[in-house]
């Protein structure tokens, strides 16, 4: 599955909240692919020129757990993405079908 997404990190690793200058929303091109979720700058971002930032923007999916975030009410459409090592992330997805397709996709894969 791939597609356009903002995201913004919260968490870095348990406890360590994203520093203030890194908690802005940013666009990417996300590819989930063998329990990797790979994010580009778009949909360009397997190409060699990106490669050193495709390796700087994985989040490994193995043991992370997606849920709707009902309670960050600022967007619509945002899910919750916590992994393994407690990094948590929002996704705003385009609309309501997408928003469930991204959560179960990462939940069942
Ligand atoms: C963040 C940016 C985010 C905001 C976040 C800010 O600043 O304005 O949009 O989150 O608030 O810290 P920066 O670009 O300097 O990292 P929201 O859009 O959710 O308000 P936060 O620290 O309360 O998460």
């Amino acid at each position: 599955k791939k597609g356009y997404v903002m995201r913004k990190c919260c968490y870095d690793t348990s406890f360590k909240k994203t520093p203030f200058g890194k908690r802005s929303w940013k666009m990417f091109f996300i590819t989930l692919r063998d329990l990797v979720l790979y994010l580009h700058k778009d949909e360009h971002g397997f190409r060699k020129s990106q490669m050193s930032d495709n390796l700087h923007n994985a989040i490994r999916i193995h043991h992370a757990l997606a849920t709707m975030a009902n309670d960050y009410t600022k967007k619509q459409h945002v899910f919750r993405l916590q992994t393994a090592d407690q990094a948590e992330y929002l996704f705003q997805t385009s609309d309501s079908k997408e928003l469930h397709s991204w959560v179960e996709t990462i939940n069942y894969v």
